[in-house]
């Protein structure tokens, strides 16, 4: 064989690999690591983000050092979470102009979720959930909107029912999906 011919050949591998690794690549779930900060300012968890199959999306949060019991948890309407309390995080994120409330007959807003389990030891119970709310694209979805969206996780239970919020109190963690 030619030194030409042996080129030749290492390049046509070389074009082959980087295909494969385009085409896997572009096979993964697009998805996004949200890291979520208690209102001291410290890591206790994260949610994971991903698209899911039917155009909505999938969402994975594992978090220590919160309270045993179930806690409301929502996607909000502005991409800060400015400490001490994350009002900055805004009202629930609502493209819809739909109600609180997983049972609510004119809910949900676009980022409710099913209530938060902790165990007594301070962690998430395996914990993951659906949304019918794009990941991306326009306004309507969590990546693209204006002004960004946060997942924030209360103090309480939520209600899913009552307006705004579903009686869940406190903001007690929060994590930017976008930046606003
Ligand atoms: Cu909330
Ligand atoms: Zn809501």
């Amino acid at each position: 064989m030619t030194v030409d011919r042996v080129i030749q050949i290492a390049l046509v591998i070389i074009v082959v690999v980087i295909l494969a690794i385009v085409a896997f690549a572009a096979l993964q779930p697009k998805g996004t690591a949200v890291q979520l900060t208690d209102t001291s300012g410290d890591l206790i968890g994260s949610a994971l983000l991903s698209e899911g199959s039917s155009g909505g999306t999938m969402i994975n949060v594992e978090a220590q050092s919160l309270t045993p019991g179930e806690h409301g948890i929502h996607i909000h309407e502005t991409g800060r979470c400015d400490l001490p309390d994350f009002e900055t995080a805004g009202s629930h994120f609502n493209p819809y102009g739909t109600e609180h409330g997983l049972e609510n007959p004119n809910g949900p807003h676009a980022g409710d979720m099913p209530n938060l389990p902790v165990g007594n030891n301070g962690d998430v119970v395996n914990y993951q959930t659906e949304i019918s709310t794009p990941l991306s694209g326009g306004e309507e979805s969590l990546m693209g909107h204006t002004g960004g969206t946060a997942i924030v996780i209360h103090a309480d239970r939520d209600d899913q029912m009552s307006n705004p919020s579903g009686n869940s109190g406190a903001r007690i963690a929060c994590g930017v999906i976008s930046p606003g």
